[in-house]
Formats: C-alpha cells, sequence, structure tokens
C-alpha cells in the first residue's frame, strides 16, 4: 500500500439552493473545519458540475463526504412523495447517486453524514422512510432544531454495533448525538449492514459488509461534534488516513 505524500483531497458534495434566485451551491462551514483539521484538504462538489468536470474531480480526489441536506426525491426508491418534503434538489440527488457508484467502483474511501446515509442507501436500491415522525413514527425527536437545540448539542442515545468498523473508528459502542433528519434509512441497499441504532431502532449507521472497504454512513452530523466529542473527531481522522492509504479498485 502505498502512502500520498501530499495531504489527501477530499470531495465534498454541496447543498444547492432550491426555488430561489439567483441559484446557489454551499456547504455548512463545520465540514470543511473537520475535514481541515483531520489533515485533509476539502474540495466542493456542487450539483452544477457537469458529467466531464464531475469525472474530472472524482478522477482526482482521494476520498468523499457526502454531507446533510434537503429531502431526496422518493422517485428515486419508486415511492409517491410525502407531504413533508422540503428542499428536494434532483440534480443533486443525481449527482450524488453517479458519485457514490463511482467511489464504490474506484474503492476510495467514502463518509456519508445524515442525508449522506440515505443518498448512499438509494443508490444501492435501499428506500426511506419519508417522515420519520409518523412514518414508521417515534417517541424520538429526530429533529432536534424543532426544540431550538444547538447543532452541536448530542439529543439522543445511539448503539453501535459491537465489532463493527463504525465502532471500531468511533472507541465506543454507546454514545449521544446530534439529530437533524426528516427521513431515515427503511429498506437496506445491496452490500450495507446497519451497524447503530436509536432507542427507536431507526438505522443511524451503516457500512459495506465488505471488511476492506472504508464505505460509511451515520445519520447524525459528527462534523459539529469535532471539538467536543472524541468519537467525533476519530471518526474524521480516520476517514481522512483511509484516503490518504489508497488500496486497489475491487476487481
Ligand atoms: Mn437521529
Amino acid at each position: 500500500m502505498k502512502r500520498v505524500s501530499r495531504p489527501p483531497l477530499i470531495g465534498v458534495t454541496t447543498s444547492i439552493t432550491v426555488g430561489k434566485s439567483p441559484e446557489r451551491a454551499y456547504v455548512n462551514s463545520a465540514y470543511v473545519a473537520a475535514i481541515q483539521e483531520a489533515g485533509g484538504v476539502p474540495v466542493p462538489i456542487p450539483p452544477q458540475l457537469d458529467a466531464t468536470a464531475l469525472a474530472e474531480i472524482l478522477a482526482r480526489c482521494d476520498g468523499f463526504l457526502l454531507t446533510g441536506g434537503g429531502d431526496m426525491d422518493p422517485a428515486a426508491f419508486n415511492e409517491p412523495p410525502h407531504p413533508t418534503l422540503s428542499e428536494v434538489a434532483p440534480a443533486r440527488d443525481r449527482l450524488e447517486i453517479a458519485l457514490v457508484r463511482r467511489a464504490l467502483e474506484s474503492g476510495k474511501p467514502l463518509l456519508a453524514v445524515c442525508r449522506g446515509i440515505q443518498v448512499l442507501n438509494v443508490a444501492l436500491g435501499g428506500s426511506l422512510f419519508q417522515d420519520v415522525a409518523t412514518d414508521p413514527g417515534t417517541e424520538i425527536q429526530h429533529q432536534q432544531e424543532r426544540e431550538q437545540k444547538p447543532r452541536d448539542e448530542p439529543t439522543h442515545p445511539v448503539k453501535v454495533v459491537a465489532g463493527s468498523r463504525l465502532a471500531q473508528l468511533l472507541g465506543t459502542t454507546e454514545l449521544r448525538v446530534n439529530s437533524m433528519h426528516h427521513q431515515a434509512v427503511k429498506a437496506l441497499g445491496r452490500g450495507l449492514v446497519p451497524v447503530a441504532f436509536a432507542p427507536d431502532m431507526i438505522i443511524e449507521g451503516v457500512e459495506l459488509e465488505d471488511p476492506e472497504r472504508f464505505v460509511l454512513g451515520v445519520q447524525w452530523h459528527p462534523e459539529e461534534l469535532v471539538s467536543r466529542d472524541q468519537a467525533a473527531a476519530r471518526l474524521f481522522r480516520a476517514f481522512v488516513e483511509a484516503a490518504a492509504s489508497p488500496k486497489r479498485p475491487p476487481s
């Protein structure tokens, strides 16, 4: 395994304004900061990129971070839209689904946060609960912003499956996480294993069953927690470290 001597380039997907002018691509600073603190160089990947630009960026980046954001278009998993959907951006969905597939083909590490775990799941053929509060329904508040809780305040517990890659990287099987998601993983995508759960059994973490691959999704927002939570900081360091240690593409 050959180490790259330069800091790894981490492609970071961005949000896009929906129904506002001018159209903008943007990303929360916390993602940029978390990657830099872990030793990586963030490279924004906006949905406006065409196929040529995207292919160039995918070829040059050493790892990819799928960021949080609005709801996915449920057409991607063949379900009619729930009335509570918001900030649906099909161009972003398309770009991120393509990115997941290419990242998997290339063998490069992928960390998927919040909306990202949902995109990862759908890209692999899975489906989503479109409004966790009513479907499947839960006593847990998965949208803490509704109670004016700060983004970096953990609000519900998560249990991580012992022996999973995620447990290994976090260094623990029990943690408290922040929670800012409207949707959640329903049917699992191909090759994904659920490795973290909220007390209501909502899936809060997935990883690829292939233990050689760094492909991880978490439903919470570790990028908001790195300065106060060792587990979150370890996760980002492990991700950037994996990107700095390229493996051969899977055969
Ligand atoms: Mn949650």
